[in-house]
């Protein structure tokens, strides 16, 4: 016997750095071995030359996050990682969320309560940090560091969330002593305040509207104050959901000038326009408010040139599961408010992968190694996973997607997630995950999910290899 408990035949491999072709050697949930007549194992899956990635790592979603009543997330561990799963994505990164006035450490304890014993895939959980007293600074978020919690979001907008620029340095401060990574998200509140006001004053409150209160310049200010409050620190940060332009060029700018400053962007800003949000004032266009919003077809370009140059890091769906016709989702206690009041975000766990793997990779726009990079190798890096995750590898885990490629129309009743839309209604897709394998085993065989909550564990994550070793000695 060879020990395999399965080998994937004639796959060609695709990792961030080559393309091979090889038998995948699999025992106890980890490759064991790549190369060509492997041994037969006690199961044996065909891949007959079609395309194997590493399993997705989708580092930014929303899963039955708390929510102030009566709004509630479509999606918690269970659907999510069902969804996610469907799609090729076998690693979640979802946020323990602080509320103001509750302990950092409550937050973390209350969102293993919700993900214990229901996710289909692995889960690892970034912090978010809203109310950073001296316990939570010089205590809860130091410990909850050094035990595997090694990446916080920090907010500059939603009034619930949003830290002021003197308690962002204290926050950095501590993700610099500690080697965590701060995620950013970057838009001017005040800003989004003043022009939300003058449009409801104007009876101007359709969903369209949403993207006329966050222009471009509001996510450029705030992202290069985001850029200069890490400088000043000397930390390392990453700005999260990248819309377009002026936030692109803050951050080239930031490059230019050697610091370091990571950028994630997600689907919604290479195939959504602010058109989506309605050329009207119907409210449809509730299902595509997200911030920072939708731009149109210039920035697509703009984020499409970064994704392939280098620019950005990550590639993430930002996941936030809400109903469209419902009292919990966009529609708030049953009724059609201003965009002021509808829940921000849009569903993408499940269809991330197959958009850019079709859009990107066979529409000839992006390579397959940059592909596995963006989806998969770097965000297992930047928030300490790698190389357990994001790579096939010997002693990696045995997290893969085997590539089924074909043309089809995508629609929301093919999707496992519980939201009732897809933004990406009636987009014509190339390809879908034929076969996901999460810890050795299926979970997603093409056609049928395969059930196991539980199966997937809780990561620990180590600190994020993208960020600075301290010299030795320090
Ligand atoms: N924006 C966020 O910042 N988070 C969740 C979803 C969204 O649209
Ligand atoms: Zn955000
Ligand atoms: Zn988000």
């Amino acid at each position: 016997m060879s020990g395999f408990d399965l080998v994937i035949r004639r796959a060609r491999v695709a990792t961030a750095a080559d393309v091979f072709d090889a038998d995948i050697g699999i025992a106890g949930g980890r490759i064991v071995q790549l190369g060509q007549g492997l041994p037969a194992g006690a199961r044996e899956i065909d891949a007959a030359g079609r395309t194997v990635t590493p399993g997705g790592v989708d580092a930014h979603c929303h899963l039955d996050q708390p929510m102030a009543p009566p709004l509630r997330m479509a999606d918690d561990f269970e659907s999510g990682t069902r969804s996610a799963a469907c799609g090729g994505t076998t690693t979640v990164i979802p946020f323990a969320a602080q509320e103001k006035g509750q302990s950092l450490l409550a937050a973390v304890a209350d969102y293993h309560h919700r993900a214990e014993g229901r996710a289909h895939v692995d889960y690892a959980f970034h912090l978010i940090v809203s109310d950073p007293t001296p316990q939570v600074l010089q205590h809860e978020l130091p410990d909850l560091i050094n035990r595997g919690y090694t990446s916080f979001k920090i907010y500059m907008t939603y009034d619930d969330l949003k830290l002021d620029d003197g308690q962002i340095l204290d926050v950095l401060a501590v993700a610099r002593e500690h080697r965590a990574m701060a995620m950013i998200h970057a838009e001017n509140a005040d800003c989004i305040e003043w022009l939300t006001k003058r449009l409801e004053a104007a009876g101007r409150t359709a969903p369209r509207f949403h993207a006329h209160a966050r222009p471009m310049l509001v996510e450029r200010e705030a992202t290069h104050r985001a850029i200069a409050l890490g400088e000043l620190v000397d930390v390392p940060i990453l700005i999260v959901h990248v819309s377009g332009r002026e936030a692109v060029e803050q951050i080239r700018w930031a490059r230019a000038q050697g610091l370091k400053v990571f950028a994630e962007t997600c689907p919604q800003y290479l195939f959504l326009t602010a058109a989506d949000l309605g050329l009207d004032d119907s409210y449809h266009g509730a299902r595509c408010v997200c911030s920072p919003p939708p731009r149109d077809r210039a920035n697509q370009d703009v984020i499409w040139a970064g994704l392939n140059d280098g620019l950005f890091t990550v590639f993430s769906s930002d996941h936030a599961p809400f109903r469209y016709d419902a009292p919990e989702g966009k529609k708030p206690g049953g009724e059609e408010v201003s965009f002021r009041h509808i829940p921000n975000g849009i569903p993408g766990i499940e269809t991330r992968l197959p958009l850019l793997y079709s859009e990107g990779v066979l529409a000839g726009r992006m390579t397959l190694n940059r592909f596995v990079e963006l989806t998969s190798t770097n965000p297992a890096k930047a928030y300490g996973l790698h190389p357990r995750k994001g790579t096939i590898a010997i002693g990696a885990d045995a997290d893969l997607v085997v590539w089924d490629e074909r043309e089809f129309v995508l629609t929301n009743a093919m999707l496992h997630h519980a939201v009732d839309y897809t933004p990406y209604e009636g987009q014509t897709l190339r390809a879908w995950p034929g076969l996901t394998l999460a810890g050795g085993e299926v979970v997603w065989d093409g056609r049928h999910f395969h059930p196991r909550a539980g199966r997937g564990r809780f990561l620990r994550c180590d600190p994020p290899s993208l960020l600075p070793v301290p010299p030795k000695g320090v």
